[in-house]
């Protein structure tokens, strides 16, 4: 890796890239490997592929467990499973997000017919404002979806009020935050359901994967039945459904994950804390925080580039991305600035002051278990002396 000390040392000016691979924001944890395979051969030994199969029960059981609620419904991805619990909670017409997540949380309610509604966020927590969410209630509003936007809980008690006060259903995306918790309870026992993923990209992998986890015994059967084409016996279906199955090699890897997601945390834990020690005293750059009364799995590593930095975000994104560091702009540019959505509300961002100003400042930097060992202060080192430059 070379030493970066001055702008002549960086891609962008001609020096040799700092990585030879790329490093990728997302690079899947792989766990333990002889565990999985271990597991895909009891797969096959049993010719049971899919079709709620052994491991995908036992994957319930073990996440069910861990975050203390009474039913887990593992699902091929996160996507589907936000659309089986948008349909299982009988949402309609119009229902509050947030703008500043990942596009399947809107796309999961246009592609059941409903209107995503786009409420601003806070921008030091990036999750829903309450204040906001109130402005967006109409007489259309069914219910409102709440996103723990890089595991960091969404303001839950203050959602639940506005939900119960407006006699509106309240669901949680709960992609990121496996392992966080709010006020000291595991993420997932909050409103009525919430919704994991296990993409690969995830803290935790299945590969492709996802859940609606809940304590409501009527909502869990009904996701249950949409989940398998709405059957009860071989020949009986009584309920409309879809295929929304996680399969047996999926479950492997989220149960062999599972027994090293610990693992995981401490790695993630070192680079976070290592990302904030090395830009501390760079100027108009900061890492957003986890908060340490609140478990997290410090899965993304957020970089906010203010205003004032000498370059702009683009510009820092473009110098990564020159030295192989494959930085993210998640979710730039908000739900509202993508085609479907701003076509479908061309003012929208006149409400969401702090989305545009947040979506225009987030770098989200390479972490995870695979990567080299002195990668976090070389990107640092980039990103101060980027910090230097004149202008
Ligand atoms: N709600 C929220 C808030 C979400 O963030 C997501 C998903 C969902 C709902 C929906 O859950 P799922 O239906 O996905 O279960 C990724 C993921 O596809 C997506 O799961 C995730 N959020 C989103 C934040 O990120 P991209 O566009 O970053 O994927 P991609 O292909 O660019 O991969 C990221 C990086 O990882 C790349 O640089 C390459 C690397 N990579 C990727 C894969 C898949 C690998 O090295 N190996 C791999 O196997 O979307």
């Amino acid at each position: 890796m070379k030493t970066i000390k001055g702008p002549k040392d960086l891609a962008i000016n001609g020096a040799p890239p700092a990585f030879a691979e790329p490093l990728h924001v997302g690079r899947p944890n792989i766990g333990n490997r002889a565990a999985f395979i271990q597991k895909v051969n009891q797969i096959l030994d049993k010719h049971w592929l899919t079709n709620n199969g052994p491991m995908v029960q036992e994957f319930e059981r073990r996440i069910a467990s861990q975050l203390g609620v009474k039913h887990c419904v593992a699902m091929c991805n996160g996507t589907i499973a936000l659309e089986i619990a948008i349909r299982a909670l009988k949402l309609e017409g119009e229902v509050i997000i947030p703008s500043w997540t990942f596009v399947a949380t809107a796309h999961a309610l246009d592609w059941q017919g409903l209107t995503p509604v786009f409420a601003d966020i806070d921008p030091r927590t990036h999750n829903l404002d309450p204040a906001a969410v109130r402005r967006m209630i109409t007489p259309r509003t069914s219910g409102i979806i709440g996103v723990h936007l890089w595991g960091r809980a969404a303001p839950v008690d203050e959602l639940q009020a506005i939900a119960d006060e407006h006699g509106l259903k309240l669901m949680f995306d709960a992609a990121h935050a496996f392992g966080s918790t709010y006020k000291g309870q595991a993420i997932g026992r909050f409103g009525a359901c919430e919704v994991l993923s296990f993409h690969a990209t995830k803290a935790i992998n299945a590969m492709e994967g996802g859940a609606v986890v809940t304590n409501d015994d009527e909502l869990a059967e009904a996701v249950r039945l949409m989940r398998n084409f709405g059957f009860v016996h071989y020949d009986e279906v009584i309920h409309p459904g879809t295929n929304g199955k996680m399969i047996e090699v999926c479950a492997a890897m989220g149960l062999s994950n599972l027994d090293t997601f610990g693992d995981v945390v401490r790695s993630n834990r070192l680079h976070h804390a290592g990302y904030k020690a090395a830009i501390a005293d760079v100027r108009n750059l900061s890492v957003l925080d986890y908060d340490e009364h609140e478990s997290n799995s410090h899965h993304y590593v957020v970089l906010e580039v203010d205003e004032r930095f000498p370059v702009s975000r683009d510009q820092v994104v473009a110098a990564l991305h020159a030295e192989n560091i494959l930085a993210r702009k998640y979710f730039w540019p908000g739900c509202h600035g993508m085609k479907p959505y701003r076509e479908l509300f061309p003012h929208a961002r006149l409400v969401l002051a702090n989305t545009e100003s947040v979506a225009k400042k987030v770098i989200v930097l390479p972490s995870g278990t695979t990567l080299p060992s002195g990668s976090v202060e070389t990107i640092a080192a980039i990103c101060r002396v980027l910090g230097e430059v004149q202008t």
